[in-house]
């Protein structure tokens, strides 16, 4: 018998949809979007679809698993816990409970997969990572610019005139939005995309505006030398909202338009046009999070905002700043969840350079890795390091529903379940504001898996404080739910309807009213001044470019992009499309004449850090000298393209410079 149910998808992605699964005998069968859901309406995609694959793959780990000899041997649940815990409990009397590290990322969406960070802080306090791959610079020079990283509701957008998609690539990576795009556009709006590649959102725009790779603060900082100069400011605004608007005019007074055009690439003509439109109100900014993976990326997200205020269009509907909307995060009880105070002692490393630290950590040295929710061996920059980082601890356990690469190296692999096994609910605080609930729907589970939260309360039993997990499943969520209980959202709520609307703000900053020390707009930060910087805007360009390094970029001519993959979320997909995959490096016209190269060719690209190989695919109207392989491949089809990008920190130091890498590249 065929059941039809509402779920979510789980998957780290900007449009967290509403689903409807179809459960026959007690096995998924088929996932469908769920046509209620206020703003998915019934529309998902492939890798959504792929669930039930990621379920029913006859590849799942089905039980728990120890290395001996260099062999993967099946054991007990009984034996796996005991001896885990058994080396917990001697490292924390030895050497420490910061001498285990917890290497994390974004997997899962449930809000119950926080619970790992409960557990170790109830262990005590381990070395936990800081800092984030994907948006962390961006967030941070948020905070510094208004207080918080908000974005407008996504309806907010029939109000918009102008929008303009600064690197995002919506119509892969946030499809939602691309949809409502198209509908505006019909509507009349005027779309605009700036980025190297022509993506399928530039495709459908009404210009594609191509750019020299990192260089998107500078073009922003040259829009607004334009608007100053034809008096296209919005005097108003700047005069009563916000503060350092001097140091800013300061700052522009020190270049021309004419090396702004020769730094990004971008025409002067072009430019001007961008004053205008962001002149011609309200125009909307949409920020993505590949421009911010660079050393300067913090601000250049920081030089956009700048240009969203000096043009007037925050506050107002049809306008803002829009990057993420951490405020939908933000709504629930993190900290009744995860427990910080019962921490004792704590270290971080920065996720960007948590396998360095692994290597050289002193006072406690690192003697055990936990990976939960993240596949580092693949994603995490420089592989190289990552993989002899993660090889030389002497317990490597790693909590995963397939042989990744990560796992691979594992001590003990402990199988855990894939979507729709549990109840949990799931947000993404990157688009929509609204929380979806996800129930249990199938209750067999194949093997021997178990839920990460299970795993947990076995080994919080056996460390001595099993009771900081004695909840039921309602009990936790409504743990978490709390601070929504007066406004009327509540468990029974969520779970009779399926989809409810977070309480948050729909238009930001509308009031005026900014969460920073000045209570304003920030052009010079004042909470960056407290952490011990100028706080002021620069005309930073990346790391890897011939502007900070002519004799790298001499020997490494070509901006290499890893950008998400379309038909993977990261790693976790790759292995169920079926056949080879096929390592595909995109790469602009001029790469290709100038090196004589064809659809097919097959070549190496390199540089200091490492090499990857695979084949050509060359990209009609990408930016001259850019290089595009896709992130997120396992080994043993040819990746990780993480062996080439750099583990550096971007300036504010919570993000990564992923892009912000130069190699070079031969036939083969
Ligand atoms: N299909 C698919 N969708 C996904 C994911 C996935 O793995 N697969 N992952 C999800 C996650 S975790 C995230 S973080 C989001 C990311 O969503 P996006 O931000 O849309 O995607 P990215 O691949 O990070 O960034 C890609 C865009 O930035 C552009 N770009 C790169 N460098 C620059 C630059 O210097 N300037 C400008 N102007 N543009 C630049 C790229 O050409 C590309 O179009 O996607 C989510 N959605
Ligand atoms: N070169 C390059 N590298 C990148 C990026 C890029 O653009 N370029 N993007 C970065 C970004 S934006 C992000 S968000 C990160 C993502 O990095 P990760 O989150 O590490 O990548 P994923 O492949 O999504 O997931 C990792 C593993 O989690 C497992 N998993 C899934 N669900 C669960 C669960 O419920 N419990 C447990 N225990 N495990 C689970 C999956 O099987 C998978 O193997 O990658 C970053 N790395
Ligand atoms: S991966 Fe994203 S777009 Fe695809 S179904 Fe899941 S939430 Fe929707
Ligand atoms: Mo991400």
């Amino acid at each position: 018998m065929a059941t039809v149910i509402k779920a979510a998808c789980p998957l780290n992605c900007w449009d967290s949809c509403g689903f409807h699964v179809t459960i026959e005998d007690g096995r998924v069968a088929k996932i469908e979007g769920d046509p209620d859901h206020p703003i998915t309406k019934g529309k998902i995609c492939g890798r959504g679809r792929m669930l039930e694959k990621r379920a029913n793959s006859a590849d799942r780990l089905l039980y728990p698993l120890k290395k001996r000899n260099g062999q993967f041997e099946q054991i007990s649940w009984e034996q796996a816990l005991d001896e885990i815990a058994a080396k917990l409990t001697a490292i924390k009397e030895e050497y420490g409970t910061t001498a285990v590290l917890h290497s994390h990322d974004y997997a899962n969406n449930g809000i119950l997969k926080n619970l790992d960070q409960r557990f170790f802080n109830c262990y005590g306090g381990v070395t936990e990572l800081y800092g984030s791959l994907c948006w962390g610079s961006g967030i941070e020079a948020q905070k510094w610019d208004f207080g918080n990283a908000l974005s407008h509701e996504p309806n907010d957008l029939y109000n918009s005139k102008n929008i303009i998609i600064w690197g995002r690539n919506a119509a892969r990576t946030n499809m939602h939005f691309y949809e409502k795009l198209l509908e505006v556009k019909k509507l009349g709006a005027k779309l605009y995309v700036i980025d190297p590649l022509f993506n399928a959102t530039a495709k459908m725009a009404d210009e594609h505006i191509t750019i020299k790779p990192g260089m998107d603060g500078i073009l922003a900082a040259g829009v607004i030398k334009e608007m100053l100069r034809l008096g296209l400011e919005d005097q108003a605004f700047i005069e009563q909202f916000t503060y350092g608007f001097p140091d800013l005019v300061k700052l522009l007074d020190g270049i021309s338009l004419e090396k702004i055009t020769d730094m990004t690439e971008v025409p002067a003509a072009t430019i001007t046009k961008l004053a205008y439109l962001y002149a011609d109100k309200p125009t909307a900014t949409f920020m993505g999070l590949g421009l911010q993976r660079y050393k300067n990326g913090g601000n250049t997200i920081r030089l956009i905002d700048a240009l969203v205020a000096v043009s007037g269009n925050i506050g107002i509907p049809g306008g803002g700043a829009n990057y993420a909307n951490i405020q939908v995060g933000q709504s629930f009880a993190f900290a009744d969840l995860t427990l910080p105070n019962r921490r004792k002692s704590e270290r971080q490393f920065s996720i960007m350079k948590q396998a360095e630290r692994v290597l050289t950590a002193k006072d406690p040295e690192i003697k055990m890795i936990f990976v939960t929710c993240g596949n580092p061996l693949t994603q995490v920059p420089d592989s190289a390091v990552v993989e002899r980082a993660f090889s030389s601890v002497e317990t490597l356990v790693v909590i995963e529903q397939f042989m990744t690469d990560t796992a691979k190296l594992a001590d003990y692999v402990l199988p855990t379940t894939t979507a729709f096994e549990e109840e949990d609910f799931y947000y993404s605080s990157m688009y929509h504001h609204y929380v979806n609930y996800g129930p249990q729907l199938v209750t067999e589970l194949p093997g021997e898996v178990k839920s990460d939260l299970w795993i947990w309360t076995q080994l919080a039993e056996r460390l001595g404080f099993g009771a900081d997990f004695h909840f039921t499943r309602d009990e936790w969520l409504n743990m978490t739910l709390k601070p929504l209980k007066e406004k009327g959202l509540t468990l029974e709520k969520l779970k009779e309807k399926g989809t409810l609307e977070l309480p948050v703000i729909k238009i930001p900053w509308q009031d005026r009213k900014f969460a920073t020390p000045s209570g304003k707009f920030e052009f010079t930060s004042q909470l960056a001044q407290q952490k011990g910087g100028t706080g002021l805007l620069t005309l930073s360009v990346p790391d890897e470019s011939k502007w900070s390094n002519p004799e790298l970029a001499q020997k490494y001519p070509y901006s290499l992009l890893t950008i998400h993959p379309l038909r993977s979320n990261h790693s976790q997909h790759y292995h169920l499309l079926g056949g080879n995959v096929k390592l595909k490096v995109e790469i602009a016209s001029n790469i290709a004449a100038g090196l004589g190269l064809q659809n097919g060719d097959q070549v190496r690209v390199w540089n200091e850090r490492g090499e990857i190989k695979g084949f050509v695919s060359i990209l009609a109207a990408a930016h001259p000298n850019t290089i595009n392989i896709e992130e997120g491949i396992w080994r043993r089809f040819g990746g990780p393209v993480n062996n080439l990008t750099s583990s550096r920190e971007s300036d504010n130091g919570l993000g990564s410079t992923l892009y912000d890498c130069l190699v070079n590249l031969e036939k083969l």
